[in-house]
């Protein structure tokens, strides 16, 4: 297993309409200390400025906490807030742009739903792969749902980690984790939780069982 396929493991995204009242720093806080390995900072209302912001304080808790930091869609947020990675849609930036722009060692990820956009996400550059949705999920408007099946296709087409994304619930670690994922990425099974930061202590604890498993 490779270290960001490790960093990657429990990838947590906070997120306003899951959460019941905390901001998003207040639940990315909570997430890292429930045990997430990864934020991301995902917030498609902010304006530029707000999201600067956002991200200067996500830097900072990542420092604190040993976490990857990655900024959704925004690729010069991420560069100005010094972020370890951008994720990037089919609608954003084109990997091989962003790829010529960023710094050596920047993470660049990308969503997949096909094995055809995975393989071309990989050949152009990118890191890691955000592989959903594998549920219904009330979080992100108009998504696919690919399901286990659908994600075991794409692990099969690539050799850069994936990681599992959309309504995954604590439930279903065991599910994507054995169809080949390297890790989760999820929001609201934390984020509408009485108590966040204890709700991704059980993610945590679940996904250490499947440690050994991990082929990424
Ligand atoms: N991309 C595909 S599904 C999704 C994103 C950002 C939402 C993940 O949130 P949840 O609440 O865990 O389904
Ligand atoms: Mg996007």
């Amino acid at each position: 297993m490779t270290d960001l396929a490790k960093m990657l493991r429990f990838y947590v995204i906070p997120d306003l309409t899951s959460g019941r009242g905390l901001s998003l720093v207040e639940q990315a806080k909570a997430a890292l200390e429930g045990g997430a390995t990864t934020i991301q900072l995902r917030c498609k209302d902010a304006t530029s400025k707000e999201l600067y912001e956002y991200a200067l304080a996500f830097r900072r808790l990542a420092d604190e906490y040993e976490a990857l930091f990655i900024v959704n869609d925004r690729l010069d947020v991420a560069l100005a807030a010094n972020a370890d990675g951008v994720h990037l849609g089919t609608e954003d930036l084109p990997i091989k742009v962003a790829r010529k722009i960023a710094p050596e060692g920047f993470i660049i990820g990308a969503t997949a739903r096909t094995p055809q956009r995975a393989v071309e996400a990989q050949e152009a550059g990118a890191n890691y792969l955000g592989v959903g949705a594998m549920f219904p999920t009330r979080t992100k408007k108009d998504t696919v749902i690919i399901g286990i099946e659908g994600l075991k296709k794409v692990k099969a087409s690539v050799s850069i980690p994936c990681v599992a994304i959309g309504g995954i619930t604590l439930k279903d670690v065991k599910e994507v984790m054995e169809a080949g994922a390297c890790g989760v990425a999820v929001s609201s099974a934390i984020f509408g939780a009485e108590n966040p930061k204890e709700r991704a202590k059980f993610f945590k604890k679940e996904l250490e069982k499947y440690e050994w498993k991990v082929s990424c």
